[in-house]
C-alpha cells in the first residue's frame, strides 16, 4: 500500500489515505474494501494508550504505566516459571504479527523458557497445508507463486470461498478467464466465487477426500498420467492404482452428492489442461483429515506433472497478511527458525548455536496444538497464558474451553491494538500494542515474497511495536544478552542467519536494505532476482529439473482414504453447520467493526437456511433462529436461501459478544481436530435449528445489533 501520511487531530503522524502500490507484485495497486478504508479504521476510537491492569478478576480494569506493565508481566512470568517450570506458561500468537515479533516469541518460548509451548491462531487457519506439503513435498510453502495466475489455463478452486476472501487474488484470476481459462469450483455452498465458476461442484461438507481420488481415479482412466513425470520425480505410485479402483464415478458421486456427469467433466478440463492450478484454503484445511486432503490434492498434480512450470501448481492462499511468516519462524508445532524442526537433531544443535545456548538446552518434543492447550490451561497445568495479537475469545471452536482456561489460569497477559475485545476482557494486564503501519518489520506473503512495512505514523499514547514489547518482557525476565536489539533491522539480520538449503528457505538475497528498494520473493541468492516464481528447480548441466527437498528428492504420492467428517449429522442434530467469512468483515471485528462504510455494506450476524428447510421449520425471513449443538447455542437471525443445500446451514463467525448476547457461533462449533496437523474442525458440525418467538415484553434483545457500535465487554 502507499500511505498518504500527516498530521491527525491529535497531532500526532497518522494515516490520511491508504492506495494500493502499483509497483508491488502481489496486488499491481487493487485494493479490497478493507484495504481502501484503512485510513477510517487507523482513526477509529478505542485504542489501547498505555498499559491496563486489573488487580482482582471482578475489578474494572485501571491504566498503567507502559513501563511498569512491562516489568510486572515479566516478574510474574518469571515467578510462575521459577515455582512450576516452563511447562507451567503458555503463549498464544499470531499470524498478523512482523516476522520480527513471531521470531522473538518463538525465540523466547522455545529457546530461553523452555517449553514448546507456544500456539498460535494459525493452528486454526492453515497448519493442515503447512503439515500436508511437509509429507508430499518434503517443505513447507508453494512450489509457485501468484505469477501463475497469469498463465493456467484451468483453475480448481476448493474450499476457497476467493471472491470474498481474496477478492484481489480473484480478480487476477478472472482476468484469466477472460482469456479464456477455465474454472472449477468446489464448495458446499453456492459463493460468490462459485457464481463465476464454469462447472460448480456442490459437494456434500467434508467429502473432499472422495471427491479428489475419483478425479484422479477419471484423469487416470482418460490417459492422462504424466507417466514420465511420475517415474522421474516421484515416489508411492505403485499403490495408487489398486487404491485409486475404489473410487468409480458411481460411488464417488454417491459419497459427494455431485453428479457423474460433472465428475468426468472436471477430470477432462484438469487431465488435458496445459497448464492448471489449485487453489484451497479453510474449506480443505479446517477438517479432521486437512492434512490428507492437501495430499489427494497434491496428488492430482503429481500424476499430471502440473507442478514447478508456469501455470502449474497446488497454491495454499494463506489468510493472515504473515500467516506464512509464522510457519516459516517457527512458531508452528515442532517448527524452528527457517523451516527446521525440534525433531531434527542437526536442526536443534543449529539453532542452539545461533541463539547462543548451551548444547542440549531445546526439548525435542512439539505442541500439540491450540484445543490441547487451552485444555492443559483449563485443568490448571498452565499457570500463565500470554496472548498476542489474536482474540481467542471469540476465534476459537468450542470456545467455553478457552473461557475456561482464562479463568483458571493465575496470570493472563492480553497484548492487542485495541482495549475492547472479547478476550481482553479475562486479561490481568493489557499491554498495547502499535498497528502495522506504526510498526518497523517485515511480512511474507502466500507466495513467499517479503515486504518491509516502514513505520510511517504514531503510535498513540505509550503503544509500542509487539516485537519491542516481547523484547523487553525477555530482557526483563533474565534474558537481556539474546534479546537486546537496537532496531526491527537488527532482529531482521539474525533471521537471515536462518537460511536452510534443505528446504531452498534462501533469505541471502534479501537484506533489510534491498527491501527497502521493494519486495524481495525467496528462494532469494545473493544477488539473484528479486521474483524467484518457481521454487524447487535444480540444474545440473542438463536444464531445470525439479527436486523436491524430501530424502530422496521426489515428491510423495500418499494413498488418503475417504473418511467421513468427525461430527455427522444425526436424528438429534439433523443439520450441517458451515461457518466462515463476509468480504467486508475481518474475523472478530475489532478492526472492520469500527469502520461505518464496511458495516454497512456487511451490517449483522445471520444464518443461512435452505427454503426448503425453513418451510419445514415455519421459519421466515428475519425470524430469530437457535442454533445449538452438542456445545452450545447461538441465536441468529435468518436468510432463507438456496445458497446453501437442504440439510446444511451457513453462519459468518465475525460477530461475538461486544455486537451482542449469544452471537458467538464459536459457542457452537467443535473441537476435533486433524490428529496430524492439530488442526480443528470449524466447518462441519451437527446441530439443530429452532426458531425463537421474539418477545413481545421489550428487552434486550439479542440480535440483530448494528455492527457500528459495539456493546462494552463481555
Ligand atoms: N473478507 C475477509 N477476507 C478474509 C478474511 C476475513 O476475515 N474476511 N480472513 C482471511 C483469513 S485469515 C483466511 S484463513 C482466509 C479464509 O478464506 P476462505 O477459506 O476462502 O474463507 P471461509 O469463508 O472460511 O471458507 C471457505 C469456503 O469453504 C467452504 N467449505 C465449507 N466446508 C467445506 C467442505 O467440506 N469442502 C469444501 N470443499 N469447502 C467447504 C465454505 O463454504 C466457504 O465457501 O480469508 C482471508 N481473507
Ligand atoms: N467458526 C470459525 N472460527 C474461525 C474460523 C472460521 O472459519 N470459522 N477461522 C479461523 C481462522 S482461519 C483464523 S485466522 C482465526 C482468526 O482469529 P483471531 O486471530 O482471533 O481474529 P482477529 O479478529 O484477527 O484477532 C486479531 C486480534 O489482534 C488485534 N490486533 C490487530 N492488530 C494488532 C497488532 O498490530 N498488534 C497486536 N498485538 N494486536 C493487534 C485485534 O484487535 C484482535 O483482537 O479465526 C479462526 N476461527
Ligand atoms: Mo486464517
Amino acid at each position: 500500500m502507499v500511505l498518504e501520511v500527516g498530521p491527525g487531530p491529535d497531532g500526532r503522524r497518522t494515516v490520511l489515505r491508504a492506495d494500493g502500490d502499483r509497483a508491488h507484485p502481489a496486488n499491481a495497486g487493487r485494493l479490497c474494501a478493507k484495504g481502501a478504508t484503512s485510513a477510517d479504521l487507523l482513526a477509529a476510537p478505542g485504542r489501547l494508550t498505555t498499559a491496563k491492569v486489573r488487580r482482582e478478576r471482578d475489578a474494572a480494569p485501571s491504566d498503567l504505566d507502559v513501563d511498569a506493565a512491562i516489568t510486572e508481566t515479566a516478574r510474574r512470568l518469571r515467578s510462575i516459571v521459577d515455582t512450576h517450570g516452563p511447562d507451567a506458561v503458555a503463549v498464544y500468537v499470531s499470524g498478523q504479527l512482523t516476522l520480527q515479533a513471531q521470531y522473538l516469541a518463538t525465540k523466547l518460548v522455545k529457546g530461553f523458557i523452555g517449553t514448546n509451548q507456544i500456539e498460535s491462531n494459525s493452528r486454526l487457519c492453515m497448519a493442515s497445508a503447512a503439515s500436508g506439503y511437509k509429507l508430499s513435498l518434503g517443505a513447507d510453502g508453494p512450489p509457485g507463486s501468484y505469477d501463475d495466475f497469469d498463465h493456467a489455463d484451468v483453475f480448481l478452486v476448493i474450499g476457497a470461498n476467493m471472491a470474498d476472501c481474496h477478492p484481489v487474488l480473484f480478480l487476477r484470476l478472472r482476468d484469466r478467464l477472460k482469456a479464456g481459462a477455465k474454472l472449477i469450483v468446489a464448495d458446499p455452498r453456492r459463493t460468490a466465487t462459485a457464481d463465476r465458476a464454469d462447472l460448480f461442484l456442490q459437494l456434500r461438507p467434508g467429502t473432499d477426500l472422495a471427491l479428489l481420488n475419483g478425479l484422479l481415479h477419471l484423469i487416470v482412466a482418460g490417459g492422462h498420467l504424466d507417466e514420465e513425470f511420475v517415474a522421474a520425480h516421484t515416489e508411492g505410485w505403485e499403490a495408487m492404482p489398486a487404491f485409486l479402483a475404489g473410487y468409480p464415478p458411481e460411488r464417488v458421486a454417491g459419497i459427494t452428492g455431485i453428479a457423474e456427469a460433472d465428475l468426468r467433466r472436471a477430470a477432462e478440463l484438469i487431465g488435458t489442461a496445459r497448464t492448471w492450478m489449485s487453489c484451497w484454503t479453510m474449506g480443505l484445511n479446517q477438517s479432521t483429515h486437512g492434512t490428507w486432503n492437501t495430499n489427494a490434492l497434491i496428488n492430482l498434480h503429481l500424476a499430471t506433472g502440473a507442478i514447478c512450470r508456469p501455470g502449474s501448481g497446488p497454491f495454499s492462499l494463506t489468510g493472515q497478511p504473515n500467516a506464512m511468516g509464522g510457519r516459516e519462524m517457527g512458531y508452528l508445532g515442532s517448527g524452528l527458525p527457517g523451516q527446521r524442526s525440534v525433531l531434527v537433531p542437526q536442526d536443534r544443535a543449529f539453532t542452539e548455536t545461533v541463539w547462543g545456548l548451551p548444547a542440549g538446552t531445546l526439548r525435542a518434543e512439539a505442541g500439540k496444538g491450540t484445543v490441547e492447550m487451552f485444555s492443559r490451561m483449563a485443568q490448571g497445568r498452565i499457570k500463565a497464558c500470554w496472548i498476542i495479537c489474536t482474540n481467542p475469545v471469540a476465534s476459537v471452536g468450542n470456545r467455553r474451553t478457552v473461557i475456561e482456561a482464562l479463568e483458571a489460569a493465575e496470570l493472563v497477559v492480553v497484548q492487542d491494538a485495541f482495549a475492547e475485545t472479547e478476550t481482553t476482557a479475562y486479561a490481568d494486564i493489557v499491554l498495547p500494542a502499535a498497528t502495522w503501519p506504526e510498526t518497523d518489520g517485515v511480512m511474507v506473503s502466500s507466495e513467499r515474497t517479503l515486504t518491509r512495512l516502514a513505520s510511517v505514523a504514531d503510535p498513540p499514547g505509550q503503544a509500542l511495536p509487539d516485537w519491542r514489547l516481547i523484547a523487553r518482557v525477555a530482557a526483563e525476565m533474565g534474558y537481556g544478552e539474546a534479546f537486546t536489539y537496537a532496531d526491527a533491522a537488527e532482529v531482521f539480520a539474525e533471521i537471515q542467519r536462518f537460511a536452510n538449503p534443505q528446504t531452498g528457505y534462501d533469505l541471502r538475497g534479501v537484506s533489510y536494505e534491498r527491501l527497502q528498494g521493494g519486495p524481495v520473493q525467496w528462494p532469494a541468492a545473493p544477488g539473484g532476482d528479486r521474483r524467484n516464481p518457481i521454487r524447487y528447480l535444480h540444474d545440473d548441466g542438463s536444464g531445470p529439473r525439479p527436486r523436491f527437498p524430501t530424502a530422496g528428492g521426489r515428491a510423495v504420492f500418499f494413498a488418503r482414504p475417504h473418511l467421513d467428517a468427525a461430527e455427522l449429522p444425526d436424528e438429534d442434530y439433523p443439520f450441517v453447520l458451515n461457518t466462515g467469512r463476509l468480504p467486508h468483515q475481518w474475523h472478530t471485528m475489532t478492526k472492520t467493526g469500527k469502520v461505518a462504510k464496511l458495516n454497512r455494506l456487511n451490517p449483522r450476524p445471520f444464518v443461512e437456511i435452505n427454503p426448503a428447510d425453513a418451510q419445514a421449520l415455519a421459519i421466515a425471513e428475519g425470524d430469530r433462529v437457535e442454533v445449538a449443538s452438542r456445545r452450545g447455542r447461538a441465536v441468529l437471525p435468518a436468510v432463507v436461501t438456496d445458497r446453501v443445500m437442504p440439510g446444511a446451514c451457513f453462519a459468518p463467525f465475525h460477530f461475538n459478544d461486544l455486537f451482542g448476547e449469544y452471537l458467538s457461533i464459536n459457542a457452537v462449533t467443535s473441537d476435533a481436530v486433524d490428529p496430524l496437523s492439530f488442526q480443528p474442525e470449524l466447518k462441519v458440525c451437527a446441530v439443530t435449528l429452532a426458531r425463537v418467538p421474539t418477545p413481545d415484553v421489550p428487552g434486550p434483545r439479542p440480535a440483530p445489533v448494528a455492527a457500528a457500535e459495539p456493546r462494552s465487554g463481555a
